[in-house]
């Protein structure tokens, strides 16, 4: 196992870091829910956070141990928008163009996060400023950087790498990187 620095893998599909302004920059949560949301930074400060530590993979062969997490439980946010009965998939979208999708039930445990900080800090511009999804134990293309939008749905919508041949699943302990 090779052991890297963050960002020397391909950062962003556009290869460019997309430059986010907080004071206009929302999280929408929508599609099949009860209550959409639009939370802001400001919200986010009020939301309580959990931390986590976690390891990184990538399929590309590069990891990095340790990572302590800071943000919100992503079951905090499904319970505020309270998704209808079936809309068991969920869609991640960036600033940059990025998606990443899941099965919701993927998604509750008390390590999936949507961090806004990394190591004690606010992340940095190319670790996904402001939010990024962080899902222990899934490959580091399904760790959504720039987050804007969570999208739930009773279709299972697949995301960028996930459509090009990647695994949807991608569980790091199952060796699981491409799709079947
Ligand atoms: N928004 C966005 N998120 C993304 C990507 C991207 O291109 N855009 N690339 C994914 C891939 S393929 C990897 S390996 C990781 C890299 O995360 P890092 O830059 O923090 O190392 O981000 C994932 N999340
Ligand atoms: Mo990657």
């Amino acid at each position: 196992m090779q052991i890297m620095r963050w960002g020397t893998d391909h950062p962003s599909i556009t290869g460019t870091i997309p430059d986010i302004n907080l004071k206009s920059w929302g999280l929408v949560v929508d599609g099949e829910v009860e209550r959409p949301l639009k939370l802001m930074w400001t919200d986010f400060a009020r939301i309580s956070t959990v931390n986590s530590v976690s390891d990184f993979h990538c399929v590309e062969g590069w990891s990095v141990l340790d990572c302590r997490w800071e943000g919100v439980l992503f079951s905090n946010i499904t319970s505020q928008a309270k998704p209808k009965k079936g809309a068991k998939y969920v869609l991640f979208e960036c600033a940059d163009g990025y998606t990443t999708s899941f099965a919701q039930d993927e998604l509750m445990g008390d390590n999936v996060l949507l961090a806004t900080k990394l190591n004690g800090k606010i992340l940095e511009k190319g670790l996904g400023f402001p939010l990024r999804l962080v899902v222990p134990g899934k490959y580091a293309y399904k760790s959504a950087l720039w987050l804007t939008r969570i999208h739930f749905s009773s279709k299972n919508k697949l995301g960028y790498w996930e459509e090009r041949g990647y695994s949807n699943t991608a569980d790091v302990w199952k060796n699981d990187r491409f799709s079947k």
